[in-house]
């Protein structure tokens, strides 16, 4: 129990203010939820007092439960809050700002009256951390919004704006907000006298007949393998059928079962990897960073304009240049086109992209950003066009202008090159759909100051990146420590699995589309080319003779019809194809691979456990700095199972020792390749967890 009061109480003109004082975020932490339960009985204990109202100190109203007290015991709350405001006998308003999220929205809901500031967002996550709202959401807000808003709410766990929740009833009234605690108390002032609400008095919801079966089909293909988003469905159930405090207790059974449960663990574990992941120990707290207002990308191309529509979707100027004016028009209509099917989708509305479009200023010549605080780079993935364009920023650039490039995996060292001012520059490397994927890889590189540094990763969660910092090595962390995914995945073909049947073990894991038919999505000529440059570059280089003679017979994946699978005219539907079968056995036999059946198990473990290995060589040589880090990179890049908390998570499931074993024994059999790191060793033999595995300069 904190010594500072988490929530004061006081009286202002009959008007009983209760202030939950917890930051950074007012999570009902140790002593908050029995603080406000305090209050509210003094409230009503005080003749004084006509009326209360409950808000937040700082930026937000609560943000719920405090995650962190999950899974551990905790101390019967002798008296909940939520019980406190619903008994009430004087009117409590909710006045809300910030987020009232959870526990947070639950306590609101236990008030009698609810208003909010125009940028306030209100939700019920706990899906989302693989729980269900355990403080009589799930029985609060179907009754007071009917069954199915309700029911989509707390399946999908999303934030919803104020004015949107003022038009479902669950606030009453949106308040300018300029004085919070002023607004507040005159609305408490107009409702006393006025009948008390209390929503659990209120009956069962009611729900149109196939709501829940319907809810239940509908998340099929995305929740399998989970059990929260069922449990949600089934406590907004009960609250149709069963009076409140019966519906109360189903709620609490069905949030017990799984508090603890292994996909609860592993959501908790992503949430804080995800917070964690910003941190760079190394960089000195107080390290001023520089100011970034304006910015411009290089390359109009598919990774330029994403590029560009990050800034503009998070109220940034930002310059699209490119010295090709055709290349810039079709640079700018695919922007154009990207808002037009997300209007179309409903995923934005048309004020959102009459707003973003005008940010996007393309230009032709590259000094007519100058004057911008950072530049991006996202021309072709070739060292000597990335070298000119450095060279031409370098002379045109502000000396404080931040120089970034988005390659994927050419040495900063040799881009920064270019220029005279290598601390200025770092890597920015996103992930395509650059304006969907959450990912940034910030690189840093051996020259690359730290207030580079720390400007990049900072810019990153700016413009609605999840930044993660990697060290300069081939692939950085994300995609070297995919690579010997990628390597397996291809090489159990030569041996015998079938592309189909390792797909399958991937989306039986978890995945949205198994690595063969994202491949074929991705284009196989990409990778092609990667091949053949990299061949050049090194013969020792491991080729895979299957996917290049897939190419070079013309199938190059979904954009030829056929690739790994084949495809029906305007459908992406992957079918399975003989031909493809027949292709894999001629080059194996001509390879002389004798081909055999894999199990699933097989399949799972010499893709994961390949990757683990790789990510712990990146960690013992100081390009990563935490496995949680690798985590998030896997979760938020590649797609990998939320609910498995990443690669290093579930890795741990399975135990580091039992994985090293295997891997001691795939070197045996199939070489360096399967080279055991050192790392892995260590924390097996310590009875370690990967998850919590570092980087040397961590330590
Ligand atoms: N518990 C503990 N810490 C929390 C927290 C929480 N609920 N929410 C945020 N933090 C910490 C976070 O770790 C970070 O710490 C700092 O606050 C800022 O967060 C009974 C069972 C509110 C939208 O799921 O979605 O209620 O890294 O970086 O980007 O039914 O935080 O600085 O040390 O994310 O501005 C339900 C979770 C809980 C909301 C703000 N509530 N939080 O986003 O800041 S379950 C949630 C968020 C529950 C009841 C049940 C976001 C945010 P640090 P941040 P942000």
């Amino acid at each position: 129990m904190s010594e500072v009061p988490v929530v004061r109480f006081e009286i202002v003109d009959g008007i009983g203010v209760i202030t939950v004082d917890y930051p950074p975020v007012n999570a009902l932490g140790p002593g908050v939820s029995e603080g406000i339960a305090a209050a509210v009985d003094q409230g009503n204990a005080d003749p004084a007092v006509q009326a209360m109202v409950l808000l937040g100190a700082g930026r937000t109203f609560i943000a719920g439960a405090d995650i962190r007290r999950f899974g551990k015991p905790r101390p019967p709350s002798p008296r909940r809050s939520y019980d406190a405001l619903d008994e009430s006998a004087k009117p409590v308003v909710a006045a809300i700002h910030g987020y009232a999220l959870g526990g947070g929205l639950e306590n609101a809901l236990s008030c009698h009256w609810r208003i909010a500031v125009p940028s306030a967002k209100v939700g019920l996550p706990e899906v989302l951390i693989g729980i269900l709202p355990g403080g009589g959401g799930t029985q609060r807000l179907p009754r007071l919004i009917g069954a199915k808003p309700a029911l989509e709410m707390i399946v999908t766990g999303r934030h919803v704006p104020a004015e949107e929740a003022k038009a479902l009833g669950i606030v009453d009234a949106i308040i300018p907000g300029q004085d919070l605690r002023a607004e507040a108390i005159a609305f408490a002032r107009s409702v006393i006298g006025k009948p008390l609400r209390r929503i659990s008095a209120m009956p069962p919801a009611a729900a149109e007949p196939g709501l829940f079966d319907e809810m239940r089909m509908s998340i099929a293909r995305k929740a399998r393998n989970q059990k929260a988003p069922y449990n949600c469905i089934a406590a907004v159930e009960a609250a149709t059928r069963l009076p409140f405090a019966e519906g109360m207790a189903e709620e609490k059974r069905l949030f017990q079962e799984l508090e603890n449960a292994p996909e609860a663990q592993a959501l908790r574990y992503a949430f804080f990897a995800e917070r964690e992941i910003a941190r760079i120990p190394f960089l000195p707290k107080d390290l001023a960073l520089p100011e970034i207002k304006t910015a411009a990308v290089v390359g109009a191309g598919t990774m330029g304009g994403g590029i560009a529509m990050s800034f503009a979707d998070n109220g940034f100027p930002v310059k699209l240049v490119d010295a090709n004016p055709e290349g810039l028009a079709r640079g700018m209509q695919r922007i154009r086109d990207n808002y037009a099917v997300s209007v179309k989708r409903g995923s934005i509305t048309q004020t959102q992209m009459d707003e973003r479009l005008p940010r996007i200023q393309p230009v032709e010549r590259i000094e007519d950003i100058a004057e911008c605080d950072v530049v991006i780079e996202a021309v072709f993935e070739q060292l000597p066009v990335k070298q000119e364009i450095f060279a031409k920023l370098d002379a045109v650039m502000k000396p404080e202008a931040i120089l970034l490039t988005n390659t994927s995996a050419i040495d900063i060292d040799k881009i920064a090159d270019a220029t005279k001012r290598p601390q200025m520059v770092a890597g920015a490397h996103f992930f395509a759909p650059a304006n969907v994927m959450k990912l940034l890889e910030v690189v840093e590189g051996p020259r690359t100051a730290p207030e580079v540094l720390g400007a990049a990763m900072k810019l990153g969660r700016a413009i609605g990146k999840i930044s993660g910092y990697a060290g300069n090595c081939d692939g950085f962390v994300a995609n070297r420590s995919r690579i010997y995914f990628t390597l397996e995945q291809n090489i159990m073909v030569e041996e015998g699995a079938l592309p189909e049947q390792i797909d399958k073990v991937m989306v039986d894991f978890g995945y949205p589309m198994g690595p063969f038919a994202v491949n074929d999505m991705s284009g196989l000529d990409v990778s092609y080319f990667t091949r053949k440059r990299r061949l050049a570059e090194d013969p020792n280089y491991r080729t895979l003779p299957i996917p290049d003679r897939l190419v070079e017979s013309g199938r190059k994946g979904q954009k030829t019809g056929a690739g790994w699978y084949r495809y029906e005219k305007g459908d992406r539907t992957p079918h399975v194809d003989p031909v493809v079968h027949r292709l894999i056995k001629e080059v194996a036999a001509e390879q002389g691979i004798e081909q055999r059946p894999f199990s699933d198990e097989e399949i799972l473990h010499r893709l994961l456990f390949a990757s683990a290995n790789e990510a712990c060589k990146i960690l013992e040589e100081d390009k990563a700095l935490r496995a949680s880090d690798i985590d998030v990179m896997w979760l938020n890049g590649f797609g990998f199972p939320r609910y498995r908390g990443g690669l290093m998570f579930w890795a741990d499931t399975i135990g580091a020792q039992e994985i090293y074993n295997q891997i001691a024994a795939w070197h045996q059999r199939y070489g360096d390749r399967w080279r055991p790191s050192a790392l892995l060793r260590r924390v097996a033999e310590s009875g370690g967890k990967l998850r919590e595995a570092k980087a040397p300069r961590l330590q």
